[in-house]
């Protein structure tokens, strides 16, 4: 497999299906941005609406102005492109002071039950690889990967080039 780290060559999910990707996810690793703002507690529930479009809401830990640390609850509205696995997130928080955008949202790998790879590249640098991604690894489940997913995972990552730029999310109930 070359791994030429452009993000146009990136292989994401082949015969996408947002139906069955609805529902809780819960974030187990990260690669952060630029600026990262989720930490930790990152559980993402994802919908579809009465228009066919994809939905979701996320909560997670996040330090606001250096100090204060909260529970943030986010809102994100996904737009289809001509790729099933390639979406544009445009995303705000229930409060102003958190963090608004407009973000790729791509669906690299998943098996619907149990675990999805995303990735976002928010800029691509001259030579066609990213400036600043960010990853989520997701799993159904809140104790997180099974085992047997471990191996696919990896791979993903490193297909990502991001293969050791990863750092667990943990989940104790703050959220
Ligand atoms: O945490 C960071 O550093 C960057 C992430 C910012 C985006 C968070 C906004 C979430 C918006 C609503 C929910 C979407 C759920 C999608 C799942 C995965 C990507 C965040």
């Amino acid at each position: 497999w070359a791994q030429d780290c452009q993000v146009a060559n990136i292989q994401v999910m082949q015969n996408f299906d947002k139906t069955r990707y609805a529902g809780t996810w819960y974030a187990v690793a990260k690669k952060d941005p630029l600026g990262l703002f989720l930490l930790d507690n990152v559980v993402a529930n994802i919908f579809i609406d009465e228009n066919g479009y994809m939905n979701a809401t996320a909560e997670g830990r996040v330090v606001i102005l250096n100090n204060w640390e909260m529970c943030a609850q986010m809102f994100g509205t996904f737009e289809d492109s001509t790729d099933p696995a390639k979406f544009k997130m445009r995303y705000w928080g229930v409060a102003s002071y958190l963090q608004t955008g407009y973000d790729d949202h791509w669906v690299i790998d998943t098996d619907y039950d149990n675990y999805a790879v995303h990735y976002s590249c928010r800029q691509v640098d001259d030579d066609g690889t990213c400036l600043d991604s960010y990853s989520f690894i997701f799993s159904r489940h809140l104790t997180g990967l099974r085992a047997e997913d471990l191996p696919i995972v990896q791979q993903k990552k490193s297909h990502l080039c991001l293969q050791n730029k990863y750092r667990r999310v943990s989940h104790n109930g703050f959220c």
